[in-house]
């Protein structure tokens, strides 16, 4: 049972689809595919990774870990980084099953989280979208506090009980952003102002300082394939600007 299949599927195809230039991201040798079995006796399992690159001319990064494991451990986390002159927000798609249950987060992360005017361009277009999914996808609780200021008033954060809402309502979500993050790509201008292109860059470091740094997959990866592997995965693919600059 592979559940975030369709959502891979789906955001492969949309974006061959809509961006025209799209082109191959490198997979460093060794991450494109990797397995392990874990586990003792009748709960032994294959856990396998395979990762997916993309780049297109505002995009410099789209990527996706699949992590499957069997019913209990399915994980796809799916993000877009733009390029540095465009203010573009990132994709951010946190799809994870485990054994206590699923645990859904999708958003447009912003770069400037309280200026009213980013807040207008990027979050006010995606807000019926939230809105929309709140009645079956509601609030999911406990958040971390510091990871508070990387997500926009229209984060969908839901802890949903059952596979065929994830199957349903998560999957339309997961599209509806897709889409909206699109067409705000098709909008966006290259930005020129040197003040503004080092703010989105000492934003992107910021974010990507973060999330390299807290991963909450790192333990997971840790376990099933090492931690030599974990961090240059961690760093060389998945937030792998600071060696890219
Ligand atoms: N999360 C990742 C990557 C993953 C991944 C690259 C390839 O960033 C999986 C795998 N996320 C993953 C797993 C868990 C979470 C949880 C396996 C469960 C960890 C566990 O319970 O052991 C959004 N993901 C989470 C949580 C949040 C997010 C808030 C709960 C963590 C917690 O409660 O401490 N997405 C995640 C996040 C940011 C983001 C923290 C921050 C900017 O964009």
């Amino acid at each position: 049972m592979t559940l975030y299949q369709p959502f891979l599927d789906y955001a492969i195809a949309t974006l061959k689809e809509r961006l025209p230039d799209l082109q191959d991201y490198p997979i460093p040798e060794g991450f494109a595919s990797k397995s392990a079995i874990v586990g003792k006796g009748a709960h032994q399992n294959e856990v396998v990774t395979t990762s997916y690159g993309y780049q297109s001319a505002k995009l410099r990064q789209i990527r996706a870990a699949h992590v499957q494991g069997g019913s209990s451990l399915q994980v796809l986390n799916f993000v877009i980084f733009p390029k540095l002159h465009y203010d573009l927000p990132f994709f951010g798609g946190d799809l994870v099953t485990l054994p206590g249950g699923h645990l859904i987060a999708i958003d447009m992360q912003p770069l400037f989280r309280d200026d009213p005017n980013y807040q207008h361009q990027y979050t006010k277009p995606v807000l019926p979208i939230f809105e929309k999914y709140q009645p079956d996808l509601p609030w999911g609780g406990d958040f971390p506090a510091e990871a508070q200021q990387f997500f926009s008033p229209a984060f969908l954060w839901t802890r949903p009980k059952e596979n065929a809402l994830v199957e349903t309502h998560v999957f339309n979500a997961f599209k509806d952003y897709l889409q909206a993050y699109l067409d705000f790509c098709d909008r966006a201008e290259p930005i020129t102002d040197v003040s503004q292109l080092a703010e989105i860059k000492a934003a992107h470091l910021r974010y990507l300082r973060y999330r390299a740094e807290k991963d909450p997959a790192r333990g997971m990866f840790n376990r099933f394939y090492g931690s030599e592997w974990t961090e240059e995965y961690i760093h060389g693919f998945l937030f792998d600007l600071e060696r890219k600059l």
